[in-house]
């Protein structure tokens, strides 16, 4: 049972992964026996992930690479094929937020998040699918989100991207499925990261963020994820124990998508 679950022998890249969601999927998968390959957007973002990674006994190969920007992907991905191996699983996890009213949003902030959550992964898995077809196999994951099917106020481009990614991972499924690879989505629940840092600081009077209280009354079990929460979905994705398993969104919420919430006191 255990081997269906065994990435031995496998090359994962994970993208924007020195630290966050990103660290504690790679970090999961290395447990699992995956090579570790993870990029990051500055070279010092790249030496502290190296380090986080020793410090775990992990052995990771960082590249400093803007995944919005095609011409150096290309690169990395060359570079990688030579230096580690061919890539057998993709997390496409890099991704930003911006929290602005949408109409106090300017369109170039709105490009900027498209950029990042929506395009690269496109950027990303269009330069690693050709080695999966002659490999034979291969393994896409894309790192969606609650609003790849909720909205909420100040995230219009967040959720716009995400919903694009869900539709983007439904039809790499539908275009490559032939060629033994699977593409599928983790849509993580709120986790407690720097991304979400902002929601979840303490107020002047020492109270918790609203919002803080506001999310645990959406969460069935009542508390923010940990991005090592989303380790085991991902091996399981990233496994032959999900090779039936293709355009799915799993959704790794604690019952978020489930629950309408608990009455407040
Ligand atoms: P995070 O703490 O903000 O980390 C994001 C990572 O992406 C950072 O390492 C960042 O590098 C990197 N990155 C950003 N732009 C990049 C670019 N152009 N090229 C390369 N790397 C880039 O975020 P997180 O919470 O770990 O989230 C990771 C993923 O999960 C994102 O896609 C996010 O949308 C998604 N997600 C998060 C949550 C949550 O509650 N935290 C929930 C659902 C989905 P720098 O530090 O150098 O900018
Ligand atoms: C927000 C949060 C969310 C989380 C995540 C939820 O401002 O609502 O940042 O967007 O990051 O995407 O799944």
């Amino acid at each position: 049972m255990n081997s269906m679950f065994s990435l031995e022998g496998k090359v994962a890249l994970v993208t924007g992964a020195s630290y966050g969601i990103g660290f504690a999927i790679a970090s999961a998968m290395s447990d699992a026996g995956a090579t570790i390959v993870f990029n990051d957007i500055s070279a010092d973002k790249v030496e502290m992930g190296l380090k986080s990674y020793e410090e775990k006994g992990i052995k990771a190969h960082g590249y400093v690479c803007d995944v919005t920007r095609e011409e150096q992907v290309t690169e990395m991905v060359s570079r990688i094929e030579k230096e580690v191996g061919v890539i057998d699983i993709l997390v496409n996890n890099a991704g930003i937020i911006k929290r602005i009213p949408m109409t106090e949003m300017t369109a170039e902030q709105w490009r900027q998040v498209i950029d990042v959550d929506l395009n690269a992964p496109f950027i990303v898995s269009k330069a690693v699918i050709p080695a999966m077809i002659r490999k034979g196999h291969g393994k896409i994951i894309n790192i969606c989100s609650m609003m790849s099917e909720l909205g909420r106020e100040t995230v219009s481009a967040y959720a716009a991207a995400k919903g694009g990614l869900k539709m983007l991972t439904r039809n790499i499924c539908s275009e490559y499925g032939e060629y033994n690879i699977q593409c599928n989505g983790i849509g993580p629940g709120y986790i407690a990261t720097p991304q979400t840092a902002p929601l979840r600081e303490k107020q002047p009077d020492g109270s918790m963020h609203p919002f803080d209280s506001f999310i645990r009354s959406k969460t069935p079990a009542g508390r923010w994820g940990e991005a090592e929460d989303l380790g085991g979905p991902a091996v399981f994705l990233a496994s032959d124990a999900s090779n039936f398993v293709n355009g799915h969104i799993l959704y790794v919420d604690g019952g978020i998508l489930a629950y309408i919430g608990k009455q407040p006191k």
